[in-house]
């Protein structure tokens, strides 16, 4: 008797076979998305707890995005910047007064606004600071992620980042992050142009600095002339609790780079924001992109921030955020195989201990995708619990069951 494929194994089988293998994904394979939820080819519904890396906060295939993004597909999708559109000053003007810059650049990808905010450090640095040519430095900390292009791995810690991908970009001084005694000994060096942090370390498995350390990078930034290059790609836009991760030690970087949700998933739209002494160092045509900043990514970001804003997804994630740790650190009570909980808002990680029988993260992760609830390990032995922060307090109290259930029969 032929057994016949399973639809799921059919696609999977076609990623494997004509698909680089540049990911290993969890075996589901998903066909629809709404809200908290994505169901797969078999109509199995899920509730997402990863929330694509925080780029869906406002949920999946929100109607306010989708309409925004479809309205001005059928209108004028790109003209490139040779032209103006007459979408992208408005939504330059929202976000520049939003989050209190001078002027914005919008790139597409995180990796894209980061590599802007480095070409921007520097020439900042040569042309105001004084930095002699070709000697600034840019410091970055250890287990730092701040995508996958060269100039942004070239400071990365990480080997699977790293390895077989050299020579790497110099310029770079990498220091232990929450040290400001290393921040500021790095910090004295003139040559140094600018201080390149995540407010929480993402993919490292949340990583949340002591209290007071971003107030003292600030501090210290200011002190030395050194620009604060704040990656809230991950940790802004409502995900912790706060519109940006800076806002909890009120502090703001001289740099701000956006991505994923500023777009609520929809498509890649990332910006860099930045005042005048800084942006300006950037002339026509020293820098640019051909879909950066196109009508389509102008009217989708401005929407996705009026949602953040006026769904209070912030305020939620920031009270949604407390009942989960407590909820998790009641477990961790119960159950040996909780290590840690640790995040803020609804950025969140479960450090686990390998269990006896040698079980890891990675199959509590299978365990929770058979009981429709999905999240995804990340260096080994944590979990990251992000849901898109549109959660109710219902469904996040449901989703603690699953994972009290499925830790307490691990
Ligand atoms: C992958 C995690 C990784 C980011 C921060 C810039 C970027 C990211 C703080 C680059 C992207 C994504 C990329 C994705 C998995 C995910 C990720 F941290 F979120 F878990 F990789 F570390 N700054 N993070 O988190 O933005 O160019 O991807 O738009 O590469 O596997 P991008």
């Amino acid at each position: 008797m032929i057994q016949t494929l399973s639809v799921s194994q059919q696609i999977i089988d076609l990623e494997d076979k004509y698909g680089a293998h540049n990911y290993h994904p969890l075996s589901v394979v998903l066909s629809k998305g709404e809200g908290v939820h994505v169901w797969d080819v078999d109509g199995k519904r899920y509730f997402d707890f990863l929330s694509a890396y925080s780029a869906v906060n406002q949920g999946h295939c929100h109607p306010r995005i989708i309409n925004a993004l479809v309205r001005q597909a059928q209108t004028l999708s790109l003209t490139s910047r040779a032209f103006y559109n007459d979408k992208l000053g408005i939504c330059e003007e929202f976000m520049a007064k939003l989050f209190g810059f001078d002027k914005v650049l919008m790139m597409n990808s995180g990796a894209e606004a980061n590599e802007t905010a480095l070409k921007l450090a520097r020439k900042w640095g040569y042309m105001k600071k004084g930095i002699p040519t070709n000697e600034a430095v840019i410091v970055a900390v250890q287990r730092n992620f701040h995508g996958r292009t060269l100039a942004i791995v070239s400071a990365s810690t990480d080997p699977d980042s790293t390895k077989g991908f050299g020579p790497f970009m110099p310029g770079y001084q990498v220091i232990p992050y929450d040290d400001v005694v290393a921040l500021e000994e790095a910090l004295k060096n003139k040559n140094v142009c600018a201080f390149w942090v995540e407010p929480i370390q993402g993919e490292a498995g949340v990583f949340v600095p002591q209290d007071g350390y971003l107030k003292k990078a600030r501090e210290l930034c200011t002190k030395y002339n050194v620009l604060l290059m704040l990656d809230e790609i991950q940790t802004g836009l409502g995900r912790t609790g706060k519109l940006l991760a800076g806002d909890y030690e009120g502090i703001k970087g001289d740099v701000l780079i956006l991505g994923k949700a500023l777009s609520g998933g929809t498509m890649p739209v990332s910006a860099v924001l930045a005042n005048d002494e800084v942006m300006l160092c950037i002339k026509p045509g020293e820098h640019g992109s051909t879909f950066g900043g196109n009508p389509i990514a102008a009217v989708v970001a401005v929407e996705s921030l009026k949602v953040l804003i006026e769904e209070g997804l912030i305020e939620n994630a920031f009270k949604l955020g407390e009942v989960f740790r407590e909820r998790m650190n009641l477990l961790k009570q119960k159950s040996e195989h909780i290590n840690l909980v640790r995040g803020k808002g609804l950025l969140n990680a479960v450090v686990i201990n390998e269990t006896k029988s040698g079980k890891t993260a990675w199959d509590l992760c299978v365990t929770l995708m058979q009981k429709g609830l999905l999240a995804k390990p990340t260096h080994g032995d944590k979990i990251r619990f992000a849901p898109p922060l549109v959660i109710t307090e219902q469904q996040l109290d449901e989703c603690c069951k699953i994972i009290e259930s499925t830790v307490l029969e691990f």
